[in-house]
């Protein structure tokens, strides 16, 4: 298949490129650098230094003999866009080219304009593209867990069936996000539905939760190869973060009473849920929504863990609860549905001892590169 993926200079978006390359598939990536060009503008670079685009794909290309073609371009230029399409044509379009940070989404009314932007004109300019040059093409967008908040009742996969005053139909899940980010993605996913019913495209939505994990199939050929992982307050994931506060012996950061409980899963099983996705695609006029995770914990579950390994490997590691930046619950019923993946052949890699103690070995390699300043400023919600 002919792939084209957007962000591909992301944390995501470069293992995706490699696993899609090294399955025999034909390339393109696009990414504008905002997170290179952020994490310089912040201060907050990522703990693995993570050479550019060209060079990673100098380098893949040298160890595998397999080309990725590269666009340096933002995809809110809808000419830029237009050209990279009409020129890879792609059969399947992987959209990661959003600013995915809440916290940044929260930081001032610049970042806030600059989210609300570049996502939804992104994702805009994503529909257009492929309806004026493939209509057929299949779009998988990066959607997030977060999109349905932590309503009080189960979360369903994407859908609900609704019976009201004797009828029934099935809409989307009730969605309520938590930040301006996760409010752009709920935006985007109506978006995406809209065109869905109107142009009849091909979309699946995948509902990720929060990734951790540095290592891929790909990514352990060279550490050069390393997805950008980021631990500061901005950029990080909460279990890349507190593994790195750990070896840096900073205390783990817990935002409240650390009750919060999200959907996570390892950035090798988001490989695996996007090429599943890939390979089962949507017919056309219909949105297929999966909610991509494998297992959930409460910030102090995953407290606990990265504690109990850090001091077996003889860290001293110290928890500490922090007043909560973020206005979310902190003790509240979480209990979505993931089976959807599962069904179509995903393999979970779950938090184990194992991946805890990889993530420790590598994160200890790089601990001279740790800037403390980046770990904790409290980029507050209100
Ligand atoms: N948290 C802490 N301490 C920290 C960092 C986070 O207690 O030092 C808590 C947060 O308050 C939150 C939970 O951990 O309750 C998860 O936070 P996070 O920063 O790992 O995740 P989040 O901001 O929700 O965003 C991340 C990605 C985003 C993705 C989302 C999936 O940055 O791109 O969409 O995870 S989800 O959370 O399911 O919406």
């Amino acid at each position: 298949m002919k792939f084209l993926v957007l962000g591909a200079d992301g944390y995501l978006g470069w293992a995706t490129c490699m696993h899609l390359s090294e399955r025999g598939h034909e390339v393109t990536g696009i990414d504008n650098y905002f997170r290179r060009n952020a994490a310089t503008q912040f201060d907050c670079e990522p703990l693995v230094p993570t050479p550019n685009l060209a060079q990673r794909v100098r380098l893949w290309e040298a160890l595998t003999e397999r080309k990725i073609s590269i666009h340096i371009g933002d995809i809110t230029d809808y000419h830029f866009l237009q050209s990279v399409f009409a020129r890879s044509a792609p059969d399947v379009v992987i959209h990661y080219a959003e600013q995915p940070s809440a916290p940044y989404s929260m930081l001032n009314y610049e970042t806030a304009s600059f989210t609300l932007k570049n996502n939804l004109i992104g994702t805009l300019n994503t529909i257009y593209a492929i309806k004026e040059s493939n209509p057929d093409c299949h779009l998988i967008k990066l959607g997030t867990m977060g999109e349905y908040g932590t309503p009080d009742i189960d979360i369903e996969e994407g859908w609900l069936e609704i019976e009201h005053k004797g009828r029934k139909d099935k809409f989307l899940f009730p969605r309520q996000a938590g930040s301006l980010y996760h409010t752009t993605k709920i935006q985007d996913t109506d978006m995406l539905w809209f065109y869905v019913r109107t142009w009849g495209l091909r979309v699946t939505d995948l509902m990720q939760g929060p990734v951790y994990g540095i290592s891929t199939e790909e990514a352990d050929l060279d550490p050069k190869l390393m997805p950008n992982f980021h631990y500061d307050e901005i950029f990080g994931t909460v279990l890349n973060r507190f593994i790195v506060q750990a070896v840096a012996g900073h205390p783990l950061t817990i935002y409240g009473q650390g009750g919060q409980t999200r959907g996570y899963l390892n950035i090798k099983d988001t490989m695996q849920c996007v090429y599943l996705s890939a390979t089962n695609p949507p017919e056309k006029g219909e949105l297929k929504v999966f909610n991509q995770v494998t297992e959930t914990f409460s910030v102090n579950q995953l407290a606990e863990k990265v504690s109990s390994t850090g001091n077996r490997l003889g860290y001293n590691v110290e928890v500490r609860r922090y007043e909560n930046p973020r206005v979310e619950k902190e003790d509240h019923y979480y209990n979505p549905t993931y089976t959807g993946l599962r069904e179509l052949g995903l393999q979970p890699h779950h938090l184990n001892e194992e991946t805890l103690d990889g993530m420790f070995e590598v994160v200890e390699q790089y601990k001279h590169r740790i800037n403390h300043d980046a770990i904790f400023s409290g980029i507050r919600w209100k």
